[in-house]
């Protein structure tokens, strides 16, 4: 179990990109957004980044603590110094120490807004109800909903707005919920705050005008239930047939046009990351590789994220912001997907590995970032060409993502 392919290839599955990239034999697919080269190509290091930064991090233990990142320290400085010029203001060094970015008080505002582009939901949800005057109750919800091993990310976010309520919701799941009008206003503020960058935004806006009918009680008369109805339409997945039937006035809402306009703070990217990304390790035998002749064994790491095709723009600016190229996106067979892989050595260990050690991943995919690390200096160290170092490769590997137990 865990790996798949042929006898000569050990393929560590990808944490959810397996069934969509086929990477052993044919490591390429086609490529379909190629590079675009723009001012959109913009250094993540900006001037709010230029600073030590205190980021909560959750312990293998489960419980949380706060690190402090220098990045004097951090190799990404050097890599990045090009750049330098571009700033709209130089921060001294010494200034870069003191300056504290969040505090323990909770997750930064921007990893909240990331998390919930990967895994946030703005739900209007109407159905009959007997006791109702006009006979449809209507609730307006934000939540999120993911496994149940991460509920302590659920529990931040609930610190974090000081709103709403985390259950478990399965055995495999966990979901925090705000539906109460009141604090249902404190997240609005903070997504009109920290806007959402991925396509949820449409349905956000939506949703936001829904809760203002909701909010002034429109939703209990006729014309404003119609409203509410109407901008349903196109939020999320649309109305069910019920609803289609019981309001045969409601004119669909257009969805609002979505552009993606790029990501403005890294720590959108460690929250959106945290919820859509996955790092993981492939193992190939290059003995029975056509294009290798060299008989290695082949340790490649890859950093990718897996999103619906209506969100392929984000995926180019994740990798615009990480200053990787040429970016390779697959669409996935179904077309209804599309995937961004980093899987170059030296971009991996020069941009996305100091990313992430600087604006860390949370929950227990920081435990993969983790392993990926040590798999990254075992490769860097050319351990993965002797038989005790692939073995350790093998045993940290076997470990990684799905394989992962009691954590
Ligand atoms: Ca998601």
């Amino acid at each position: 179990m865990g790996y798949r392919g042929s006898k000569s290839s050990l393929l560590v599955e990808l944490n959810n990109l397996s069934h969509i990239v086929p990477y052993v034999h044919s490591p390429f697919g086609r490529v379909l957004v190629p590079y675009v080269p723009s001012k959109a190509l913009v250094p993540y290091v900006s001037k709010v980044s230029l600073t030590s930064i205190a980021v909560k991090e959750q312990r293998v233990d489960g419980s949380w603590g706060v690190k402090t990142y220098h990045l004097s320290s951090n190799p990404l400085r050097c890599t990045l110094m090009g750049f330098e010029r571009n700033y709209p203001i130089k921060i001294p060094t010494n200034q870069l120490k003191t300056m504290q970015f969040s505090t323990s008080s909770g997750l930064n505002p921007w990893f909240i807004t990331g998390f919930s582009d990967a895994e946030g939901s703005f739900i209007i949800s109407i159905y009959k109800s007997d006791t109702s005057k006009l006979k449809w109750r209507v609730t307006a919800y934000f939540s999120i909903h993911i496994h149940i091993k991460d509920i302590a990310i659920l529990e931040s976010v609930k610190n974090s707005f000081g709103v709403g309520n985390v259950r478990k919701n399965s055995n495999t799941t966990a979901l925090f919920r705000v539906d109460n009008v009141k604090e249902l206003q404190i997240i609005i503020d903070h997504f009109d705050k920290y806007p959402l960058i991925g396509a949820k935004l449409s349905d956000y806006i939506l949703f936001k005008q829904c809760f203002e009918l909701i909010k002034v009680k429109q939703h209990l008369t006729k014309k404003g239930l119609e409203k509410i109805v109407s901008l349903k339409y196109n939020i999320n997945k649309g109305l069910t047939e019920e609803l289609v039937k019981a309001f045969p006035s409601a004119q669909p809402v257009d969805r609002p046009d979505y552009t993606c306009n790029g990501i403005k703070n890294p720590f959108w990217l460690a929250g959106f990351a945290s919820g859509d990304s996955s790092f993981y390790v492939s193992i190939e035998n290059a003995k029975n590789s056509k294009q290798d002749k060299t008989n290695k064994t082949r340790v490649r790491l890859g950093f990718g994220t897996n999103l619906h095709i209506r969100d392929k723009q984000l995926l180019v600016a994740i990798a615009n912001y990480l200053t990787i190229w040429p970016i390779h996106i697959y669409e996935g067979k179904s077309q209804q997907s599309a995937v961004l892989q980093i899987r170059s050595y030296s971009q991996i260990v020069s941009k996305v590995i100091p990313f992430f050690n600087e604006y860390p991943i949370i929950g227990v995919k920081s435990l993969d970032f983790a392993d990926f690390k040590k798999v990254a200096e075992l490769v860097k160290d050319k351990e993965h060409l002797t038989k005790s170092g692939l073995k350790k490769i093998l045993n940290i590997v076997e470990g990684m993502n799905l394989r992962r137990e009691n954590s």
